[in-house]
């Protein structure tokens, strides 16, 4: 049976609901126009990205024309040098441009699970990442947010894994791996001859992500690959490519790996996002962070002075927003908001080493459309008074 008809409306029940994995709450949202569940870009169109979209005839006719090669390429230096990462790699297989940041990050699991057997990762973070990588096999263990941030890994721990993972901007959190974090991490795994692999799907929204990564993963000296994501950005009806950035001497089967699964993505696509990435440098990057930021705001106003419930990342850029419920279940909360066709996100399941941590937490999907989000938290400031 399909996944999308076991979780569909008619089949929720109360039992049921509570063993579901993100994703899963994410397709129950996808058919109201109160969804504020995943993280996806479903805001409207800015006068910029309309410009693109009216040219999408004659994207069509140049992307059929040109070689994909130049075309990959150019998506990917646009892209790189609108979030600062510009001594990213380029050419070769060092890029690998796949349909999603998800089917990227399968690749690299298949890829590592042929030489590792467990790995460190982040905590909480996106449950998606711990299910592919325990579906290839791969034992995991949990290194806490604050672990990664106050300092050195457990050496213990970095024995026993070949790789650490680590989701930055983080997902649901919104934290940043700093640039001195991120050198000593580096360093860490090359003392112990294991792959750093980072998750930056969330960087655009976030200016102290902007360090150029790549500059430090180089000088390091160790295994890294990181896996990029245009798809959080821009509202392109999920036209998007996630990249699978590795470096020279990562030492894991990508390449072959990627060759099984895909030939490469559409070449439109590829245009697509070198156009929204101009539109991003000039001007456009920083029209969405203002945008992001008043949709914050608009949240953080609709739940102030609401007993008990408390805004969990103050300090977060990214566009989801976490709110803690007080004694209210996520659950809970979720069920009284769908009766109001309202669909938020539970946050049991990013907590992947320890559920029951997320039980009394929900996410906000910011990167919608004014008006909808507004009536969407005004649902959420009634059933939170209400329970
Ligand atoms: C978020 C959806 C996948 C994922 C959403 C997401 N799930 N790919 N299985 O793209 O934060 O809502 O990352």
């Amino acid at each position: 049976m399909k996944i999308a008809q076991a979780v569909g409306p008619a089949d929720v029940e109360a039992g049921d609901v509570a063993e579901h994995n993100l994703t899963q709450f994410e397709y129950l949202a996808l058919n109201s126009t109160l969804n504020i569940a995943d993280g996806h870009a479903r805001q409207g169109l800015t006068a910029g990205h309309a410009r693109i979209i009216d040219d999408l005839p004659a994207m069509f006719r140049s992307a059929a024309a040109a070689p994909v090669e130049v075309l990959e390429e150019r998506a990917y230096r646009t892209y790189f040098r609108m979030l600062g990462q510009h001594s990213h790699p380029a050419g070769g297989t060092r890029v690998l441009s796949c349909y999603s940041s998800s089917v990227a990050m399968e690749i690299f699991s298949r890829a590592l699970a042929t030489r590792a057997d467990a790995v460190a990762l982040i905590h909480p973070t996106f449950d998606n990442i711990p299910d592919l990588l325990s579906g290839c096999g791969l034992k995991l263990f949990p290194v806490e947010e604050d672990a990664l941030h106050q300092g050195d890994l457990d050496e213990n721990l970095l024995r026993s894994v070949g790789c650490v993972f680590i989701t930055t901007p983080n997902n649901p959190t919104g934290r940043v791996l700093s640039e001195a974090r991120l050198a000593r991490l580096a360093e860490e795994c090359r003392e112990h001859d294991i792959v750093l692999a980072l998750d930056t799907s969330f960087r655009g929204f976030d200016t102290r992500a902007h360090y150029d990564h790549y500059a430090v993963l180089e000088a390091s000296g160790s295994r890294w690959c990181v896996i990029e994501d245009t798809g959080k950005l821009w509202p392109t009806l999920d036209l998007k490519v996630g990249w699978l950035v590795s470096g020279e001497t990562v030492g894991l089967p990508i390449a072959k790996i990627y060759s099984d699964i895909l030939l490469g993505v559409s070449p439109l696509v590829l245009e697509m996002v070198h156009r929204f990435a101009e539109d991003g440098i000039a001007g456009g990057l920083g029209e969405l962070h203002r945008f992001i930021a008043g949709n914050r705001q608009l949240v953080r106003d609709r739940v102030a002075g609401l007993p008990g419930v408390h805004i969990a990342d103050p300090d977060s850029r990214a566009s989801v927003e976490r709110l803690h419920l007080g004694h209210r279940t996520g659950l809970e909360v979720w069920s009284a908001l769908r009766e109001r066709n309202v669909f938020a996100l539970p946050c049991t399941k990013f907590h992947w080493a320890n559920p029951g941590e997320g039980e009394h937490s929900m996410r906000i999907a910011l990167a919608r459309s004014r008006a909808p989000l507004a009536t969407a938290a005004d649902a959420f400031r009634s059933v939170l008074a209400g329970v």
